[in-house]
């Protein structure tokens, strides 16, 4: 089997060590997708050197230049589409429609993004002395470390590598050691379409050591990740000390306001969507929903059918509704929280389970599960599974419901249903979350918007949108004198 290596100055080379790791099928465990290498501290040390030594030529590229190297890439990308996504339900699991609809935010984000060759805007401004100029403008931070994780295999690394490309960064991507492939595949289009040696480097291997390597060395200037806020807390902690730029986009506990007055029907299939895509896998899934009392028994009820109803299988099936979970240790965490539920006193109505029988056999599987009477107080309302389960939070009131979509440390997505205007413009303004829908589920986002949350879901920054710009540049402020003689800001007024 072809052994998948590592790409480092150009060339693609094994892990210094020679070890590799295999990549297995989460829907079809006895299936290896892939053997890659396995790499440590000398491979991730290479690359850096490799980045550090192609930014001085790679910075002073024209931008409409690089630019053109995305756009290249991103045709290339539509041309490959399905194979890309083939390969990633394939690794990951996804059912095969999500997978291209992850191709798809790729090949936006790589066409959006290429656009900003030829913008990213700073402005001027007047001076307050005479004879004088002053503008501002975007320079690349320097060496970039993107770590990414395996439930956006495509759409993710994009959202970092494209605006640091762009902007002249030069790059080391350590994806997701569950979705190697297709990180493997988006290096290659990249590098094809004529990136030059050194500017995008890949590196296979344990998050621990990789990542960590990336983390703490004074060549890397920049880490962008995306993952669990555990992990978040260790990488922030890890550049506190060099006060190394840290990006980072973690954990959901993203709740659905369904009011009294809302379209009940509407509401249980965004709450389907939004809690069983990707297997719940998704920062940004339903994982509450806060239901008024009023509705709550009609809604569980509907919702609780509509999910026992999901065809669990392989996501390359496309008449399948749910793929497996990513790997052994999610299914069984994912299992451990419905017990928790359970012990909470939660009430399960649907799933509880994982799935052994028919197409789900070999994988990965657990049954789209909803939890009733679940209290914000309860773990299964606080704490991240990550998983195909959902619960519901009965309240009062819209006061009651905000408060309860607030009562969780994170802070990414929000929605509410309802008919009433007033209601949906006093949620969208009091809930405290980066994102917010009216009348859908609390995922799905566009990547023209900025995307990123509050409190310990992110620290402050965006990707998408613009505003990823300012994570993968710093403003460079320039006056010019031209009057000829000394003057003073501020004192020769
Ligand atoms: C994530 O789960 O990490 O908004 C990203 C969404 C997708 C991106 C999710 N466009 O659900």
């Amino acid at each position: 089997m072809e052994i998948f290596k590592n790409l480092i100055n150009g060339q693609w080379v094994p892990a210094q060590s020679g070890e590799t790791f295999e990549d297995r099928n989460p829907a079809r465990n006895s299936e290896v997708v892939g053997v890659f290498a396995k790499s440590g501290k000398p491979d991730i040390e290479a690359a850096i050197s490799a980045a550090r030594a192609a930014y001085p030529t790679w910075r002073l590229v024209p931008a409409p230049r690089r630019a053109e190297i995305l756009f290249r890439a991103g045709e290339e990308m539509i041309r490959r589409k399905e194979e890309l996504a083939q390969s990633m339900t394939r690794e990951m699991g996804k059912v095969i429609k999500e997978a291209r609809g992850d191709v798809q935010e790729a090949i936006d984000m790589v066409f959006f993004i290429a656009g900003e060759g030829r913008r990213s805007h700073g402005f001027t401004a007047p001076s307050e002395l005479p004879n004088k100029a002053a503008w501002c403008e975007r320079q690349p931070m320097g060496v970039v470390g993107a770590i990414t994780p395996w439930n956006f295999p495509s759409a993710i690394p994009i959202w970092k590598l494209a605006p640091a490309l762009v902007l002249g960064n030069t790059v080391i991507f350590k994806p997701a050691s569950d979705t190697p492939l297709t990180a493997h595949r988006l290096v290659e289009i990249l590098n094809a379409a004529g990136l030059p040696k050194g500017v995008l480097n890949l590196v296979h291997g344990p998050g621990s050591v990789c990542g960590n390597a990336l983390v703490e060395s004074d060549d890397v200037d920049l880490i962008s990740f995306t993952g669990s806020s555990e992990v978040g807390r260790h990488i922030n902690a890890g550049c506190a000390p060099s006060f190394k730029r840290v990006s980072l986009e973690m954990g959901g506990k993203n709740g659905i306001i369904v009011m009294d007055d809302a379209d009940i029907d509407l509401a249980v299939e965004g709450s389907i969507w939004g809690a069983f895509g990707t297997s719940g896998q998704r920062c940004t899934a339903s994982s509450r929903i806060i239901v008024h009392k009023a509705v709550v028994e009609e809604f569980s009820a509907k919702l609780a059918a509509r999910a026992k109803a999901l065809k669990l299988g392989d996501g390359l099936d496309e008449k399948t509704d749910v793929g497996p979970v990513i790997n052994k240790a999610a299914q069984q965490k994912i299992l451990e929280y419905i017990e928790i539920g359970k012990a909470e006193g939660a009430k399960l109505l649907a799933g509880g389970a994982a799935e052994t029988s028919g197409p789900c056999a070999d994988g990965w599987f657990v049954q789209p599960t909803v939890f009733g009477d679940v209290k914000t107080s309860m773990r299964i309302a606080q704490e991240e599974i990550f998983g195909p389960v959902t619960a519901v939070i009965p309240v009062g009131s819209l006061e009651e419901a905000i408060e309860a979509a607030n009562s969780t440390r994170y802070g990414l997505s929000a929605s509410i249903y309802t008919r009433d205007v007033n209601k949906a413009f006093h949620a969208a303004r009091d809930v405290y979350t980066g994102i917010f829908y009216f009348n859908s589920a609390t995922i799905g986002a566009e990547i023209q918007m900025p995307f990123g949350g509050t409190r310990e879901t992110g620290n402050g920054h965006r990707e998408g949108g613009t505003q990823v710009l300012d994570v993968f540049s710093e403003w460079k402020t320039v006056y010019v004198d031209f009057s000829g003689a000394l003057q003073k800001a501020q004192i020769d007024n």
